[in-house]
């Protein structure tokens, strides 16, 4: 059954406000989906039903992830989708776009009963952003079978364990790591931007070369709570204080290195603080990007050395733990000439750029040849209820996707990207 009205503009716009309506919090502006919630497990459903809906082979898997496939004459198989978790009060494109485009894609080339030789999977990843737990990629990280199960005993604000938020939903953790059903010979995202490039410049597409590295830290502060009216400045342990000093260190390290790596605090929490307190306890996370690994690592341990001193200058315990470190990689060159191609016969103009942004793609390119297409985001809002990409960018973004897998389907294909 070929899914109605899907395929236009309209029909991938309405499907993706569609799934954006479903959410952790409906009285606030945006979409929160975090993992192995209850929205996130509407969602989930919503999707599985579509790729049903759209007549491809639909399942789930171990850790959530959502599969829809389109068998060609042989099981090797080229892979494309996205996440659909989002970020707390983020944007409705973000991740889902790629989901809803593909199976419109894929949906597509059933309907006109385009011949293939290698068969098509789109894949709805389970969690990418690292909203809830302290780790990222898990859906993707599963896929290729490159998740530890010591990740099962993490734990979100509430104290709630992975191993506990999956069985909620039905998952047994135990069988956490998916089987490769299939020969997956490659994988296309198609995302937003993002950023404000491609609106600047006027290109309805991006070819991306380079994901930036990043890395993700917990922080914590230990000082010594006291009493706010009583206690003399030399004698205080303040905590809050050291970390404002750390803030800065990462704002200060970003904007000397902004061409290169950039660095932020999206976190932090002064624990049982209250008006008439010393602050004795804070935690903040730090988010580390670069294209250049070595820069990163470098710049990491600046930022160490900073923290080590402003501990020392209050009398702070500090401690910075690394949770998160995934490479930058490029994208195959294979892909990045075959999506120009595509949209050049489109008559799409396009742009090369480098992603800032981490995406699913990062960590299946290390795995196989891996490759990028962005389309317009208005004013570069992302991770943010304003986020939003017309119904037309939308909808070019879906046909160079479509073109690409159908040629990477049926072409030879020059493996340069993976291993
Ligand atoms: O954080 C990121 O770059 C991505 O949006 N998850
Ligand atoms: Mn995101
Ligand atoms: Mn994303």
């Amino acid at each position: 059954m070929r899914v109605p009205i899907l395929g236009t503009a309209a029909g991938i716009e309405r499907y993706l406000l569609e799934l954006g309506t479903i959410t952790e919090f409906p009285d606030r502006a945006g979409v929160t989906r975090r993992l192995y919630t209850e929205a996130w497990q509407k969602a989930q459903i919503m999707i599985y039903e579509l790729m049903c809906a759209a007549g491809l082979e639909a399942w789930m898997d171990e850790v959530g992830n959502v599969h829809g496939r389109l068998q060609g004459s042989s099981d090797q198989t080229i892979l494309t989708g996205s996440h659909f978790d989002t970020v707390v009060d983020g944007g409705a494109y973000d991740g889902a776009y790629g989901i809803i485009a593909g199976i419109v894609a894929l949906s597509e080339l059933k309907a006109r009963q385009v011949p293939l030789h290698r068969s098509l999977e789109v894949v709805a990843f389970s969690e990418e952003e690292g909203s809830r737990f302290p780790l990222t990629c898990w859906g993707s990280r599963a896929l290729v079978g490159k998740i530890d199960t010591e990740a099962m005993l993490l734990c979100d604000s509430q104290g709630i364990s992975l191993n506990d938020a999956m069985r909620s939903v039905g998952l047994n953790p135990s069988r956490a790591h998916p089987r490769r059903s299939y020969d997956y010979q490659g994988f296309v995202e198609l995302h937003v931007e993002q950023g404000s490039q491609l609106e600047e410049r006027r290109k309805p597409i991006g070819i991306v070369g380079t994901i930036f590295g990043q890395e993700r830290w917990i922080v914590r502060v230990r000082g010594e709570s006291a009493h706010a009216g009583t206690t003399r400045m030399a004698r205080r342990h303040d905590a809050l204080v050291a970390a404002s000093e750390m803030v800065m260190a990462v704002y200060r390290l970003s904007q000397n290195n902004e061409a290169h790596a950039i660095a932020t605090v999206g976190l932090l929490q002064v624990h049982h603080g209250t008006a008439n307190c010393v602050p004795g306890h804070v935690t903040f996370t730090v988010d580390l990007r670069s294209a250049h690994d070595e820069i990163r690592r470098n710049l990491a341990l600046q930022l160490r050395q900073d923290f080590k001193e402003s501990g020392i200058r209050h009398g702070v315990e500090v401690v910075a733990e690394k949770h998160t470190d995934t490479a930058a990689v490029s994208m195959s060159s294979h892909l990045q000439h075959l999506t120009r191609d595509v949209a050049e016969n489109l008559e799409l103009d396009t742009l090369f750029l480098d992603s800032r942004a981490g995406h699913d793609a990062q960590i299946l390119g290390r795995e196989m040849p891996a490759g990028m297409i962005f389309v317009p985001s208005h004013q570069g809002i992302s991770h943010h209820a304003r986020e939003f990409t017309s119904a037309r960018d939308l909808a070019n973004g879906e046909r160079v996707l479509r073109n690409v897998l159908e040629r990477a389907a049926n072409n030879r294909y020059s493996e340069d990207g993976g291993g």
